[in-house]
Parts: C-alpha cells; structure tokens; sequence
C-alpha cells in the first residue's frame, strides 16, 4: 500500500481527540488516517518571529504528524488574511464581507510556496498526495514546480461559489488554474462540482470529455463529488461512554419532561445562528401554547477571533438570546440557554442524545457534520428529528431530514413545530433511513473514495490526452 500524505493548513495530532478542540475538517482527518500508516502535515498553529523552516515530527497512532510554524505575517496576510477575509466568506456567498487585499494574495502565495518547499523532502516516489481545502489550492503546482510527480489530489471542504460571484475575485483564473495541477479535484457535492465544472466551461473557455473530467489550461483534471462522512460507529459508541452517559443523564435531568432544540456550531456567519434565533422568536411569538413546553440549547464556540467579521458576532448573539430570554423567560423557564464553551466529543454525543430537534440550519455550507454526528447519538426507540438547511451540503444526502429554507423564520419555526408533534413511528422511520446513509457514507467510505479515485489516476501512468472531440463543451 503506498503512503499517504494528508496536507492541511492546520494539524490537530490525533491524541488531542476528545479534547472537543477539532474542527469539521481536523475531525475527518484524524478519522480517515487512522488504519493508514501516513504523514500528516501542515502549520502548527504556532507563531515564530521568523520562519525557520524547521518541522517538527512526533508519531500518533501509526501516523506521522509533522508541522511547522509561521511568521506573525505569514499568519496574517495568508490566514487570517486570503484564506479567512478573501476565500471564505466569497465561497459562502457572502461578497458584502469579502475584502480584497493584494498583500492578502502576496502571501497566500508565499505561505504555499514554503509548503512546498518544506514538504518535498517528506515526499517518496510511489507515495499519494491528499492536499485539504481552500488555504492550500496552489500547493499542486508548486510541488509541480519542484519536480512531484506524485499523484496528487485535492479536497474542497466548502462550497464551490457560483461563477458570476468567483468572477468577483481579482485573479480568479490564476486560482482555477492552480487547480487543474491536481490529479483529482474533490468537492463535498455535485452542487459544488457543477459549479466549478460551468466556471471551466463558460468562464475559462474549457472542455469536458466524456469521462467527466476537465480539460483548459492545457491541462486535464478530474472533479468528483466525494461526501464526506463521520466515523458513525465511534460516535454511537461515544454515548455509551462514562462520560457520554452522564452528560445525557445531565440533560435530560434539566430537561424537566421539555423538549430540547439544539444547536451547536463554530459561531460563524455562514452557520446561520441569528437567522434562527429570530426563527424561534417568531415561533414564541406565534405558538405562546408551546412555552414552557419547550426550550433551545445554542451552543455556539469562538472561532477565528482575529477577524474583523467574526468580533462582534458573541455581542450580537448574546444581545438577541437576552432579547428573547428578556421578552418571553418566567420565573422557572428560559426559552434559550446560550453556551459558548468547548465540549468533549462525549459529552456532545450525550448532548445530541438527548436533543429531541436539532437545529442545523446554514445559509451556505459545505456539508456540515453536525447533522451526521446528531443522527449517529440518538436512541433507536425515541430518535430525534432533524431540521437541515437546503443550503447545507448535507441536505443532498440526508432526505428524511425536514429540509428549510434558513432564510425564512416561517418555514423554520413550521419545521420546528411539525418536528415536535411528529409521531413517534414517522420519527423512527425518518431516523433508521438517515442512520442508514450516516453509517454507508462514513469517513472510512470518504476516504476510501477519495484514495481509489487518486490511485486511479496514478495507475493510469499518464494523464489523459486533450479530447479530439469535446464530450459537452456547454453552451453560454
Ligand atoms: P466546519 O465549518 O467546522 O467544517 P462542521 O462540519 O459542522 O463545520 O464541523 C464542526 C465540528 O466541530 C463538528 O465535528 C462538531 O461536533 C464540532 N463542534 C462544534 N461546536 C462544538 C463544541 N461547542 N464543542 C465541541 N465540538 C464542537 C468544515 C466545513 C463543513 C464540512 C467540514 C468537513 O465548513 O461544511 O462539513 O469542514 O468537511
């Protein structure tokens, strides 16, 4: 079996598990390398004053995890800079808070290049290259340009933007085309593929051959929706635990018989947190019958606190939470606990177990795996019911869910009431067909996917030669 080598901008060493410090991508990561004897490399998360090109390596579970640290600029300009003003708020829609700044693009350049050359010396012959997400989309054609001729593939872990809002980027071609140095583009949906697909064709004059892959800049690559999963049976399993026992016995004794609604996520614009607060204030409003009956547990968690965008995003939370605690809150009932504190993986997994609706309801995301981990905690009797955004990546996978439009407090608060007088039959069936796909599509199956279709490629020996006909060059 060839090694793997995982490069993502940050690396969280698998034994830092259960600490609940991992994010969407870090939690897939760790999954898919475990049973993998592979590399994983990337930016420690440290500052240095200046770069030293040092890595350091330690050995977690058969993986090797090396990393390195970053110049205060490097972190600024790259980071908290291209990848977190400019590339993420553009991939969720959000061009009002996209800033463009050419220092930004100075150094999302720079930073890939010390990628590169930090981890060709980590790089053997046969061995599989698996570059994560948006900081990383150069990273191919540098290696390239040092000589890999390694199979390399890539991984978006957002959402592909529409082409008219990508044309918005300065030098949104140089980006596309660093892309097409992979020998596999993945993305969480054929949603997403599709857009970057239509850029390929209607923007950058490209072509599609009959095999599905992409043919412009002179060079070919294959795009492919890859879902991403959880490890299912792990989460289930985390309920059962000491701690995961305890948390949901917690919960359910501060239930006090009321039913729960639960959110949790980063506390980021694209997750749509306000949006639904004002949702359920609307449902207060509407339903004043199902007070006291009920209440909603938000736990929300600081996340990239550096950017501007982010800052004033707990004020306003907390400002809206205390609104409606304020308006509808009795003496021995408050309509919304607002958390912000980390938990462990266990006691979340209790937490989701005794959630009786999560609230999972993004304006723009990836996939989200929220949705999975909620669906994998609950009791196979007395399941909880879902409520997912149509905008989640996740919401092409996971049909029995209540599908909404986040934007709309009404279809939200209607999902919200129709979740809690579901019949417990109608709750059972919804869960074992969601449960279904959580457990086929897990990490293991990503990962799977995602390795076979890169060794494909590598097998292949060559890449595939420009088309003589174009399969469906589309019109427009
Ligand atoms: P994220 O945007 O981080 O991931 P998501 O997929 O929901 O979003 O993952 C969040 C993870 O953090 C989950 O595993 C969750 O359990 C954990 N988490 C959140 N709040 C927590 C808390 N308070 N305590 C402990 N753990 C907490 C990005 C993309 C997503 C995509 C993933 C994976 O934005 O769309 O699903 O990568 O590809």
């Amino acid at each position: 079996m060839s090694r793997l080598i995982v490069v993502s901008n940050r690396v969280t060493p698998p034994q830092a598990e259960g600490a609940g410090s991992q994010g969407g991508l870090a939690m897939a990561i760790s999954a898919a390398l475990r049973e993998y004897s592979g590399v994983w490399f990337g930016w420690s998360g440290q500052s240095t004053p200046e770069f030293t090109g040092q890595i350091s390596t330690q050995s977690a579970g058969g993986v090797t995890v090396a990393t390195m640290d970053l110049e205060e600029q490097d972190i600024q300009e790259y980071y908290n800079g291209y990848a977190n003003r400019t590339l993420w708020p553009l991939f969720h829609y959000r061009i009002d808070l996209t800033q463009y700044e050419r220092s930004y693009g100075a150094g999302y350049a720079r930073v890939n290049a010390r990628f590169a050359d930090m981890l060709m010396p980590l790089i053997a012959g046969e061995d599989l290259i698996w570059v994560q997400d948006y900081h990383l989309i150069p990273l191919g054609r540098d290696l390239r340009e040092r000589g890999a001729k390694n199979a390399i593939g890539f991984f978006l872990h957002i959402p592909w933007p529409a082409r008219e809002l990508l044309a918005t980027l300065p030098r949104h071609r140089q980006l596309v085309e660093a892309l097409f140095h992979y020998d596999v583009v993945g993305f969480h949906t054929e949603e997403w593929k599709n857009a970057f697909v239509s850029y390929v064709l209607h923007e950058a004059g490209g072509m599609q051959l009959s095999d599905g892959s992409v043919h412009c800049f002179g060079r070919t690559t294959m795009p492919r929706a890859f879902p991403i999963g959880i490890d299912a049976k792990g989460f289930a399993a985390l309920k059962q635990s000491e701690v995961g026992a305890e948390s949901y016995a917690r919960m359910i004794e501060s239930k006090a018989g009321r039913k729960m609604l639960l959110g949790v996520d980063r506390l980021d614009y694209s997750k749509g947190i306000d949006e639904r607060l004002l949702a359920y204030e609307r449902l207060l409003n509407e339903s004043p019958e199902l007070k006291r009956e009920i209440f909603m547990l938000q736990i929300s968690t600081a996340t990239r606190t550096e950017v501007d965008a982010y800052q004033d995003m707990f004020a306003r939370l907390d400002a809206l939470c205390g609104r409606i605690n304020g308006a509808h809150a009795e003496m021995d009932w408050i309509p919304v606990r607002n958390v912000h504190r980390m938990h462990s993986r266990e006691e979340l997994a209790g937490i989701y177990r005794a959630a009786d609706v999560a609230l999972v309801t993004p304006l723009r995301d990836g996939m989200n795996l929220v949705a999975k981990e909620f669906v994998a905690a609950q009791d196979e009797d007395d399941p909880g019911v879902l409520v997912l955004s149509r905008f989640a990546g996740a919401a092409q996978q996971m049909h029995e869910a209540l599908i909404v439009n986040p934007f709309s407090q009404e279809d939200v608060a209607d999902a919200i009431r129709r979740a809690l007088a579901m019949p417990a039959d109608e709750r059972r069936k919804r869960w074992r067909a969601l449960m279904e796909g959580v457990e086929r599509d897990d990490v293991v199956a990503w990962r799977d996917s995602f390795v076979g279709t890169l060794e494909a490629a590598r097998d292949k020996g060559r890449k595939p030669k420009p088309p003589r006909i174009a399969a469906s060059r589309r019109d427009g």
